[in-house]
């Protein structure tokens, strides 16, 4: 009961972080990237650092995807993990539904290079990545 009741405390915690970021006023700017063909669109950015950023992510295919941006050690842990559901409340780890739209909020240090990609199986070897280039 306690260990439950420990979860919630966090889920709560992370919502209301995720809720807050990603209000448009939170961030401080928003770029668009689609998905396509299992690929993103564009595959490349380049963004000032120190800054709150809204991804808006489209997926035009017919199948699921995600979205997820963080450093290699991050990319690393979901490609070798097992969680395949990324409801929005970690900001910059989002599902993308066949066909949807989701937005997510993350804040970019800097200046150095993040990665971004998607990890259902085989998604990420097919070449569904992305690199950010982040300046100081
Ligand atoms: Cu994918």
């Amino acid at each position: 009961m306690r260990f439950v009741a420990a979860i919630a405390v966090v889920a709560a915690l992370g919502a209301a972080g995720a809720g807050c970021a990603s209000r448009s006023e939170a961030a401080s700017g928003t770029i668009e990237i689609e998905i396509h063909h299992s690929r993103f669109v564009p595959a490349r950015i380049s963004l000032g650092g120190h800054q709150s950023m809204r991804f808006v992510v489209h997926n035009t295919d017919p199948i699921d995807h995600e979205f997820i941006v963080g450093d290699q050690a991050t990319q690393d842990r979901h490609e070798h993990g097992t969680e395949d559901h990324h409801d929005g409340s970690v900001p910059g780890e989002i599902s993308v539904p066949a066909g949807t739209t989701v937005t997510t909020t993350y804040h970019l240090d800097g200046p150095g290079q993040l990665l971004y990609g998607c990890h259902l199986p085989g998604h990420w070897a097919y070449g569904m990545r992305g690199v950010i280039r982040v300046s100081s």
